[in-house]
């Protein structure tokens, strides 16, 4: 009888594992994205009572402390601008020495030795040679704090550890005394904080905000991403017209824009920044693809007048043909997604993209519609650029919700150590426009391409 009623617990133990496991498994999403946002404390929420305890997750004051926090300064609520100290470097002999000292939970519970914050040791290694003159820039909310840190930490390991290139944090807000510290721990350069001018955040004053509401309401009720949101629109207009004029971007040539939760798939062993400015490109791309059209619907037309207007401005050999299958009559719609871009901010800065900028400003469309900074700087790229100044960076493979670039051809991604999987690359997917650039600038299409698409 008892034997038996083990087996029947033996049975209910395995019946809950299941159950438990079913729900995990069926609760993580379909994008390779999802899973990571997927929190198992949030699917306890919900049956917090079965789980004795589970509610309290205070520490008891004085255990469970970081010694080795940062003494990064918190905003000065004068100041703009921010730049975080690092802390003193401590040589590997006398953390060792402060560690045998003192006998606390954290020494038998975490010997890891501490690690300078200049350097993302075991990765300590440093490249030779000058460094450019350019930055990682970053526009993000304090509550952005853990989707950038997982960047952060794929660039510093794929590239940055060795180049220590600055990373520039921006925001329409004060950032916090958690976003400061936990973002330069992170870095292995010096990072830098500044909030944005309130005149480069907001309406301007020629927008007919009844009519911009109308138009978020329309958009809200025909269910266009991000149709319904002021912010969104803030931040768009940010990104096409201003982050390159904030008085912390006013001093680097070049700039490497990184958003939150992305992902680097290869190592990236080589300066792109110098790659860039040797082959005389000025902007850069690892995925394009077709904008939804319900947000730009008159971004062509005010294009054309643009360039009605300033034919000084258009390029020689640029790349309409990628921007569009009829010689510039219409737009095709394609562009490059702007959440990558290594470029150069003295063209950003430039009287060409200032002009292109500030006539579709005036056109109303970051309000009256939904015009979004990635269409507005392909835009310029491919009017105002030489097409051999633009560069798809093949080798610097990545992620953001919810396309990958994942380098085509096996040897490359072994050479670079590339973890990603090539089933998911985006580039000859039939929604990618990718492979118009390659036949625009008549490059063969990578060896094997055709297996991968
Ligand atoms: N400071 C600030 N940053 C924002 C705001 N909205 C978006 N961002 C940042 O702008 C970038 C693009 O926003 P994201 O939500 O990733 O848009 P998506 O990639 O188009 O879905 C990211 O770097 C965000 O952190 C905002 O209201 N304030
Ligand atoms: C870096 O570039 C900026 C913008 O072009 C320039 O003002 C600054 O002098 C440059 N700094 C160095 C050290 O070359
Ligand atoms: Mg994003």
């Amino acid at each position: 009888m008892a034997g038996s009623q083990r087996y029947l617990r033996y049975i209910l133990f395995a019946f809950l594992a299941l159950v438990v496991i079913f729900f995990i498994s069926a609760s993580s999403g379909v994008g390779p994205g999802q899973g990571y946002t997927q929190k198992a404390s949030d699917l306890l929420k919900g049956q917090g009572s079965l789980y004795q305890g589970s509610g309290s997750n205070t520490v008891p004051a004085g255990q469970g402390q970081n010694d080795n926090k940062l003494d990064a300064k918190p905003p000065a609520a004068a100041k703009p601008t921010i730049e975080a100290e690092k802390p003193a470097v401590l040589a590997a002999s006398s953390t060792l020495a402060a560690a045998a000292a003192t006998s606390s939970a954290h020494d038998t519970t975490s010997p890891n030795p501490k690690q300078s914050s200049s350097s993302t040791a075991p990765l300590a290694h440093k490249a030779p040679g000058p460094r450019m003159n350019a930055t990682f820039v970053t526009l993000a909310r304090n509550s952005d704090v853990w989707e950038i840190s997982r960047s952060i930490r794929q660039v510093e390991d794929r590239f940055n550890h060795a180049y220590n290139y600055d990373w520039v944090f921006l925001n329409d807000a004060e950032f916090d005394e958690t976003f400061i510290s936990v973002t330069t721990a992170l870095t292995s350069g010096r990072t830098r904080y500044g909030k944005i001018d309130s005149a480069h955040w907001g309406f301007p004053d020629f927008i007919d905000q009844e009519k911009a509401a109308k138009v978020r309401e329309d958009m809200h009720e025909r269910k266009i991403i991000y149709g319904d949101s002021v912010s969104y629109r803030h931040m768009c207009r940010y990104e096409s017209g201003f982050f390159f004029r904030h008085e912390l971007m006013l001093e680097y040539e070049w700039y490497w824009r990184v958003e939150p939760s992305i992902e680097l798939f290869c190592d990236v062993s080589y300066d792109p920044f110098k790659f860039m400015a040797e082959n005389k490109k000025k902007y850069s791309f690892v995925l394009s693809l077709y904008e939804y059209e319900a947000t730009i619907p008159t971004l062509w037309d005010s294009t054309k007048s643009f360039m009605k207007e300033h034919p000084e401005h258009i390029a020689e050999g640029n790349s309409m043909q990628f921007l569009s299958d009829d010689g510039g009559e219409t737009y095709n719609h394609c562009h490059f997604w702007s959440n990558f871009e290594v470029g150069n901010l003295d063209w950003l800065r430039s009287k060409a993209y200032i002009d292109f900028f500030e006539h579709l400003d005036k056109d109303g469309g970051f309000f009256y519609e939904r015009w979004g900074d990635a269409p507005v700087h392909s835009i310029a790229a491919g009017l105002m650029l030489k097409k051999e100044e633009i560069h798809f960076f093949n080798d610097i493979a990545y992620y953001h919700v919810p396309f990958t670039h994942c380098p085509t051809g096996e040897k490359l991604r072994l050479e670079n150590k590339c973890h990603c999987n090539p089933k998911d690359n985006f580039d000859w997917n039939g929604y990618s426009c990718t492979k118009r650039y390659f036949e625009m600038n008549k490059i063969p299409l990578p060896e094997g391409y055709e297996k991968e698409q």
